[in-house]
């Protein structure tokens, strides 16, 4: 149930934290409803600054620093997820009964639409993606909101039947009155510790999605999916899922009540549903077990939520899977390229190689192109992968060392430009180039997609200049 009203705000000081999507998404909010507040942006300056203070002349913009006499002024502070509030320039300065919020926690303390919540390290945006779709094709009235890139806040005024949100670590930290019908953890690997410090600490955050949750749906594969004690979801209300664990074994470790798994019948891997076989994993139209993986997690939720089976499966052959994940460049040599640029962290770099890996022949190589802002992360887990499946592996980027250390089949490249003009040298055709960096692009890129393009342009490229020296 909502806890506050518009009007319980209006006499209140409120400050918004960060001036990305979501801060223009809060000052929106706030002056559409008539409600005041400052901004505060570390950045010393930015394009978006001067464009901001002609359209809020009423808002008082303070950049440069966290200004800590307008953060201790506040009774509301509504941080954005990039803001880390326990800076000690921001934490020590949050007067004793100021509320810090973001921007879902002010969304579900106004508002009560029924929602799905997914989180994990890697896979969220792909299965609510493919949730939305499911849900389209079966005539519910979804909206997706979240970290896929829309702020919830600009979602308020609509009233979907179901809103689908991706959650970041990130915006966990900041939530504690949603109540999902459906919560999800995904997976956990190692990511963002350099803000959380601590795998503990990333995974307690994650967990934190099951609060109020009224059904629960982890992976049986991964224990630090499953809800923990603190929070009681009956097991009557518990699913699974997993990519490999077979029904049985999975329900006799767990208390779900359901799980949805692979089985191999007759030589062939198909999607189950306990021991009903529902679906050739052949059939799916995004590739990699992982995806198989995705698939299972969203038929897990839709049944929670009531969806027909039959109808799910029907929906999932016609999904088009998202850019710039395991997604192909068109080439016209042969060379199968592969935009993965999504793959920020080490365990999305592991799925692609491991998912992708069963797909090459005894002859065909796989060259893989990594690296970039690391985060803190350990990458060692990616060493004995490498040395099973790949050929060569091009370094680039702020942490280009730690990535050449893991293979000495390596060489650092200073462009991805460079890393495919040297992957066109050595690759033939039937092999696979592979761009599935296991780091943030921050450090030579606005984001993962600016990344992702300039791959397929590079491929693009090569391949003219190689057939203008054929002509
Ligand atoms: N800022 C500061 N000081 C800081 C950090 C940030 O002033 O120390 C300011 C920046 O200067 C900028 C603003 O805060 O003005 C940026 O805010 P933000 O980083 O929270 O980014 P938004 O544009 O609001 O986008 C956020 C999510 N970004 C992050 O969590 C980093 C988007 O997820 C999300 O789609 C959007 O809200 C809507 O919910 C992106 C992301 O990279 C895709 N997420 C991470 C991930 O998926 O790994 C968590
Ligand atoms: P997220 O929104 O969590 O970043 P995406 O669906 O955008 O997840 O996928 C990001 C990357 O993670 C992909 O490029 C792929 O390499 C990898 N990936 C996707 N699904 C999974 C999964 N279930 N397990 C591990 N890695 C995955």
């Amino acid at each position: 149930m909502s806890s506050i009203s518009l009007t319980q705000l209006q006499d209140k000081r409120i400050v918004v934290l960060g001036l990305g999507l979501t801060g223009m998404s809060f000052v929106r909010f706030l002056t559409n409803n008539g409600l005041s507040c400052a901004v505060n942006d570390s950045r010393a300056q930015h394009p978006a600054f001067a464009e901001f203070a002609d359209s809020y002349p009423e808002c008082q913009l303070y950049t440069g620093q966290w200004h800590r006499e307008v953060i201790a002024q506040a009774d509301i502070l509504l941080a954005s997820p990039g803001v880390d509030i326990t800076l000690p320039a921001i934490a020590e300065h949050i007067s004793e009964n100021a509320q810090v919020w973001g921007d879902v926690e002010l969304y579900a303390r106004l508002k009560d639409t029924p929602c799905v919540a997914v989180t994990g390290s890697n896979g969220k945006s792909t299965v609510v993606n493919l949730l939305h779709h499911i849900g389209q094709k079966l005539g519910v009235d979804t909206q997706l909101g979240g970290n896929v890139g829309v702020p919830v806040l600009d979602t308020i005024n609509e009233s979907p039947e179901l809103l689908i949100l991706e959650l970041s670590s990130f915006q966990l930290e900041t939530i504690s009155s949603l109540t999902p019908l459906v919560a999800s953890v995904l997976n956990l690997s190692d990511d963002h510790l350099d803000r959380h410090n601590t795998m503990a600490l990333y995974t307690a955050l994650k967990q934190g999605i099951y609060r109020g949750a009224q059904f629960a749906v982890f992976n049986a594969q991964d224990s630090a999916t499953m809800p923990l004690p603190d929070f009681p979801i009956a097991a009557k209300n518990s699913c699974s899922f997993s990519q490999s664990t077979p029904a049985s074994s999975a329900l006799e470790n767990s208390d779900a009540q359901q799980h949805f798994g692979v089985i191999t019948h007759q030589g062939e891997t198909y999607l189950a549903k306990g021991e009903q076989l529902l679906m050739a994993v052949a059939e799916l139209p995004i590739a990699g077990l992982h995806n198989a993986a995705n698939c299972l997690a969203a038929l897990a939720i839709g049944e929670q939520l009531g969806w027909e089976l039959a109808k799910m499966l029907d929906a999932i052959k016609s999904y088009q899977g998202l850019a710039h994940r395991c997604q192909p460049v068109a080439s016209d040599d042969g060379i199968r390229w592969i935009n993965d640029s999504k793959a920020t962290n080490v365990g999305a770099t592991l799925a692609a190689l491991k998912g992708l890996a069963p797909s090459l022949g005894a002859d065909q190589k796989l060259y893989l192109i990594a690296g970039g802002e690391g985060k803190g992360a350990d990458f060692s887990p990616l060493a004995p992968v490498i040395a099973e499946h790949v050929a060569h592996v091009f370094a680039l980027g702020k942490d280009q060392q730690q990535i050449l250390a893991l293979s000495e089949n390596s060489t650092a490249v200073d462009s991805i430009e460079q890393a495919v003009a040297n992957c066109k040298q050595r690759a033939t055709a039937g092999d696979v180039v592979m761009l599935s960096p296991a780091c943030a692009s921050i450090d030579m890129f606005t984001n993962f997609v600016e990344r992702g393009n300039a791959f397929a342009a590079a491929v693009t490229d090569v391949a003219r200049k190689s057939s203008e020296e054929l002509s």
